[in-house]
């Protein structure tokens, strides 16, 4: 089974057990539950740049990612870039909001990764569409796994935390 296929069927053994995420417990629940509906899936690859830590000063989880090509933007559609290039660029951000079932141990900063990214639009209170997101699944790649950066966002300051767009 390739990890793809790994990720994917994690992913049906936690919705199999109908929320999971929900009987644990954890603070996280509210914010994990935002997910069980109407949230995109993504299948992702990266490289860990920063693992999160309680501090001081607290990090969070940093991935630059592959670019995703089918991501969605606020209108439901795939979200093309400016430059005519579908999906989400690929670029380092930041992943503050970790499934229950996610682990990082074990891994380091260089290390590639495989995940998979559930975001969804919120509307705020004033009516501006935001994205939310939650890395759910988490499985180590091999050191000489081959990933693609290319069609990354054109560099900018700061580099990190730009999105370009959606
Ligand atoms: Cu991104």
């Amino acid at each position: 089974m390739n990890s793809k296929a790994m990720l994917a069927a994690a992913l049906l053994a936690c919705v199999s057990l109908a929320g999971c995420s929900k009987e644990s417990g954890s603070g996280t629940d509210d914010l994990a539950s935002i997910y069980d509906e109407g949230a995109q899936t993504y299948h992702v690859r990266g490289v860990i740049v920063q693992l999160p830590s309680d501090g001081p000063p607290p990090t969070d989880l940093r991935i630059h990612h592959e670019r995703i090509p089918d991501f969605v933007g606020k209108d439901g559609k795939v979200f093309v870039n400016s430059d005519g290039v579908t999906g989400m660029k690929s670029m380092t951000m930041a992943f503050p909001e970790l499934g229950d079932e996610v682990s990082l141990e074990g891994l380091h900063p260089g290390d590639k990764i495989a995940f998979v990214l559930k975001v969804k639009w919120l509307e705020t209170p004033s009516g501006v569409k935001t994205p939310h997101w939650l890395v759910s699944a988490v499985e180590p790649l091999p050191d000489d796994a081959q990933l693609n950066f290319g069609d990354t966002v054109a560099p900018a300051t700061p580099p990190e935390d730009t999105h370009d767009g959606p």
